[in-house]
């Protein structure tokens, strides 16, 4: 895992931007397995017409996927927005995380606690009509309980394909996770992640005036790792190339001595 920055510059920067770029995290043969293990995954949906719970299909019109799984209406078959709990149906995917050794050498020393794996998901965004992902903090959905004994969640979100502006690369807002204040978008239902009849944006600039978005590509292998409060969204995929990527997440247990800061 060729990780050039050290553990402190990345805890420093995490600490103020709420989001670190790790390039070529994942060598070409790592890459092989999540392109198979995406393929894979994709490939069973050719058949498929009705989003379920996990796995969310694109479709026409307006809302797109999110508004035809909440209606119960047709979407494109084979083409996925995403697919949660992927490392259940997919070995592969599954195989990434002790492969790269995410925990203990991103996970462990960043927080000083190992995490406990939450969740995989695959983001497909796929050729022309990939959805955009509206402005959100992802620990908008995390239940009470989990926040008794969590204090942080830590998305590791990697390339699968190059991931450019033009075919819906992540945009972050640096600095909006300081304040650990989480905004619930109007008409969300943070209860479920996939339902959402249509699928509400965050007023970044009412909420956190003054701070600027970056736009972050990341060439296939490259990462981004971030918290569950810093503000983030993707763009549609207006392209004739796949942007697929699959995050994986970690929740971070609290330290047994005093009150977290988190970062
Ligand atoms: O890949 C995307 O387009 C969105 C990813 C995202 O929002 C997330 O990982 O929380």
């Amino acid at each position: 895992m060729p990780v050039t920055q050290s553990i402190q510059a990345l805890s420093d920067e995490l600490r103020r931007d709420g989001v670190v770029a790790l390039d070529d995290l994942v060598p070409e043969s790592v890459l092989e397995v999540m392109r198979r293990g995406c393929a894979e995954l994709i490939g069973r949906t050719e058949r498929m017409r009705i989003s379920t719970e996990e796995w969310q299909l694109e479709a026409e019109g307006e809302g797109g996927g999110w508004a035809a799984r909440a209606a119960g209406k047709e979407c494109i078959p084979g083409k996925v927005r995403i697919i949660g709990r992927a490392h259940e149906h997919s070995a592969d995917l599954a195989a990434v995380p002790d492969l790269v050794g995410l925990n203990e050498k991103l996970i462990e020393p960043l927080h000083g606690l190992p995490g406990d794996f939450y969740d995989c998901f695959l983001w497909a965004k796929p050729s022309r009509v990939g959805s955009q992902k509206p402005w959100h903090q992802d620990a908008i959905f995390l239940a009470d309980e989990w926040h008794e004994k969590y204090v942080d969640v830590y998305t590791i979100w990697i390339a699968v394909d190059d991931a450019r502006e033009d075919n819906g690369c992540l945009r972050f807002l640096p600095g909006s996770h300081r304040e650990r204040k989480l905004y619930e978008p109007d008409g969300i239902d943070p209860g479920d992640i996939f339902a959402s009849p249509r699928e509400p944006s965050l007023d970044i600039a009412r909420i956190w005036p003054g701070l600027t978005p970056v736009t972050l590509p990341r060439k296939a292998g490259s990462a981004l790792l971030f918290n569950g409060y810093v503000a983030h969204t993707s763009a549609p995929n207006t392209t004739e190339d796949d942007r697929r990527a699959v995050s994986y997440c970690y929740s971070l247990p609290r330290h047994p001595a005093g009150p977290e800061s988190g970062r």
